[in-house]
């Protein structure tokens, strides 16, 4: 996968060298490019951003330097094939970055992402892109950062942990909390190693009792059990044909306790 990203602080993909991704760049997996928005500038000052029309706070970044960098990026063509980039534009008033939406990126063989600092960029680049490659805003969650950079962070991370022979153990993509499939919209339960028993604290036994199948199960329960108390939001979310019997006693059970609890709280508590 081709990956292109522009931006007025390159040095701050410095950790894309690092660890799983910077791996990945070394073995030819991921092909990740730089760019300094500010080389396309033609003023001394290298400016990048301008007062908002309509007034109010911050700035607005230009769009003839974004829309002459984009172009240069794209006329240096992508990998073999791969026709013209899937552009990503961060910003809050984006779609949200999901799983789901990172499988579809890690199909993709060229990315273009172009963070924004300020008050972000001239929607106007974004329309005229839009009517040349396939263009997405999206944001990463529900607050706001300096600048998109962080974003692109995340992002990639995300993404290339997904490509073909970055992890070594695929099962481990599988199970993810998010991804489509048995663990869907279910946050993974706690895990253990060695020593046995740590300051006091053993392992729970089951885990060190061979029965897969059973491992399995508690791993489950264990697993609606932390997305019931972190993300109740999620437990609304599931496939009730995606349920077992067993998934829905376990439900059940973490009902009862929420609503003991919520009674012992008072009355005034117990509408959610
Ligand atoms: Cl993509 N950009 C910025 N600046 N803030 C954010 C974001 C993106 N996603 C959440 N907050």
């Amino acid at each position: 996968m081709r990956i292109d990203i522009i931006s007025i602080f390159p040095e701050y993909f410095t950790p894309l060298e690092v660890s799983l991704v910077g791996k990945a760049r070394e073995r030819g997996i991921l092909d990740i490019r730089l760019h300094q928005l500010r080389d396309w500038t033609h003023d001394v000052h290298k400016t990048v951003d301008d007062t908002p029309y309509g007034g109010g706070p911050g700035m607005v970044m230009k769009p003839e330097v974004w829309g002459e960098a984009i172009d240069a990026v794209i006329a240096q063509g992508g990998p073999e094939g791969a026709g013209l980039p899937r552009m990503i534009v961060p910003t809050p008033s984006g779609r949200p970055f999901t799983q789901r939406v990172a499988l579809e990126y890690a199909r993709e063989p060229w990315l273009l992402f172009t963070p924004a600092r300020y008050e972000g960029i001239d929607a106007r680049v974004v329309d005229e892109y839009r009517s040349r490659l396939r263009v997405d805003e999206v944001s990463i969650g529900d607050y706001v950062l300096a600048g998109g950079e962080a974003a692109v962070l995340v992002i990639v991370e995300t993404v290339a942990r997904l490509l073909p022979g970055v992890i070594g153990n695929a099962q481990s993509v599988a199970d993810d909390s998010f991804a489509p499939g048995p663990m869907e919209n279910l946050l993974e339960g706690p895990v253990y190693t060695k020593p046995p028993v740590w300051r006091g604290h053993p392992v729970p036994e089951i885990l060190l009792s061979g029965h897969h199948a059973r491992i399995a199960r508690w791993r489950r329960d264990q697993a609606l059990r932390r997305t019931f108390e972190m993300r109740p939001d999620l437990i609304a979310r599931l496939d009730p044909e995606s349920l077992d019997e067993r998934d829905r006693e376990v439900l059940a059970e973490c009902r009862e306790r929420h609503e003991a609890a919520a009674f012992r709280a008072g009355p005034q508590s117990m509408a959610d």
